[in-house]
């Protein structure tokens, strides 16, 4: 049996993504080592000190440290037609750039206007949008090495202000990311994987707690220290143990769910308010409803019930779940959209509904978990949800008290627990188009 190559990479990165699609559409095995980028294993240095994702090591020991290089050694010759290294060379020169500019302005310092930086590429998807109208891929009515090379670029270009995105005259390159943003060959590319533990590295940074998938890499310091007193001073002294949930809720950055303005108080022990009149819960709330659910194995199919501004989503999101979440409030489902994209958390599906109505043609879930409260539990979640699986939801009593309950659906029976007082906004009914 011969040992498949290795493969560092980071889910995220659009090189390591371009490689990772490569290799899935040749069908090659390999062995994924997640990287988080700012604690590098002292494996992937060894072979490669200039330290970036992605690495491909071959089991002859050769090295391949650039993401290029990797999609040449196992693309097939008709991937090879065609004029992709000019495109390449256009698209890991000045687009690269000048998204880096636009996407991350504090980061340089030569930076005054990061509009400028973001019109300079949609000069060269104006290029691109022409192409398009002449041919389905960039080389011809096949995808081929040119499209998988730059969509994970233009990907990231469009997700830092997808509105905006959205609203250009570009059809062409929106339809054709789309299309290949939906491929089997990019989501099953997009899985997540924990991060890499090198047998070598020292035991305590082997905990769960560790920040590895949605924390930006160069999110501010104090944002990832308050994360992680929010972990260990309002959830594990509460009773939050499982470790999918600390792990999820150590690197789903909430802040990232509110205005700048509220970020200094984003981790704090309470809820905060968002737009529309709706709340964001308090950390050990969406922490405590997270751990209801985490008996579920991963891959399970959780229908949520209130997206607000998408930050229990993710959370769902990162343990693993399948997750379908409605929200009435259309302007809210909108911007949490925006959010999760920016984050790089793919629900399968977030719709505007009315949410007493679940998701009739979604059925059943392993679980439905509401984040707004009604007087029972709807008739629709009960015939939603398999048998067997959950319904987590606060409910108002008689006096206004509102009570989280857990029920466990046998047959048409719901078995109920009571975990005791919260306080949500209430479930209404209808859609809210605004
Ligand atoms: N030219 C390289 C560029 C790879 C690259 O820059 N990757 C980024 C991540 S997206 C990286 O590893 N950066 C190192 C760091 O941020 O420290 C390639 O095509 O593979």
């Amino acid at each position: 049996m011969t040992t498949p190559p290795i493969l560092y990479t980071f889910r995220r990165c659009p090189y390591a993504i371009r490689a990772r699609m490569a290799l899935k559409h040749a069908g090659i095995e390999y062995e994924h080592r997640e990287v988080v980028l700012r604690d590098r294993p002292p494996e992937m240095m060894a072979i490669s000190p200039k330290g970036t994702v992605p690495v491909l090591q071959l089991p002859d020991g050769e090295v391949l440290e650039e993401s290029m290089d990797i999609m040449l050694w196992c693309s097939p010759g008709e991937w090879l037609e065609g004029d992709w290294q000019e495109l390449v060379e256009v698209n890991d020169g000045k687009f690269k750039d000048n998204l880096d500019r636009y996407k991350y302005p504090n980061r340089f310092d030569d930076v005054e206007n990061p509009e400028a930086h973001r019109d300079e590429v949609l000069e060269i998807l104006n290029r691109y949008e022409q192409r398009l109208g002449e041919s389905r891929y960039f080389c011809g009515d096949e995808l081929s090495l040119a499209d998988v090379a730059l969509a994970p670029f233009v990907r990231q270009f469009a997700n830092t202000d997808r509105p905006w995105f959205d609203g250009q005259a570009l059809p062409n390159v929106q339809h054709w990311l789309e299309g290949i943003l939906a491929s089997e060959l990019f989501t099953g590319c997009m899985v997540k994987h924990e991060k890499w533990q090198s047998p070598t590295t020292p035991s305590e940074t082997t905990t769960p707690t560790e920040p590895t998938t949605h924390a930006e890499p160069t999110e501010a310091p104090e944002m990832t220290k308050a994360r992680q007193e929010m972990v260990d001073q309002q959830l594990i002294p509460r009773g939050i143990s499982d470790p999918r949930v600390i792990h999820a809720m150590s690197t789903t950055p909430r802040h990232l769910f509110l205005t700048p303005e509220a970020w200094p108080v984003a981790y704090r022990d309470h809820p905060l308010a968002i737009e529309s009149g709706q709340t964001i819960s308090q950390p050990f709330i969406v922490a405590m409803m997270s751990e209801l659910l985490a008996p579920l194995p991963v891959g399970a199919r959780v229908l949520e019930i209130g997206t607000g501004c998408g930050y229990q989503t993710a959370v769902l999101v990162a343990l693993g779940y399948e997750v379908h979440s409605i929200e009435r409030i259309a302007s809210l489902s909108q911007g949490a959209q925006q959010k999760l994209r920016e984050i790089d958390s793919l629900p399968a599906e977030l719709l505007v509904g009315d949410g007493m109505l679940g998701n009739p043609s979604g059925g059943p879930y392993s679980a439905i978990i509401s984040t707004a409260c009604a007087r029972r539990v709807p008739p629709a979640w009960i015939d939603q949800v398999a048998e067997g699986g959950l319904i987590i939801t606060p409910i108002k009593r008689l006096g206004g008290k509102q009570y989280l309950m857990r029920y466990t659906k046998r047959g048409r029976k719901l078995l109920k627990e009571d975990l005791g007082l919260v306080r949500f906004v209430p479930l209404l009914r209808g859609v809210d188009e605004s």
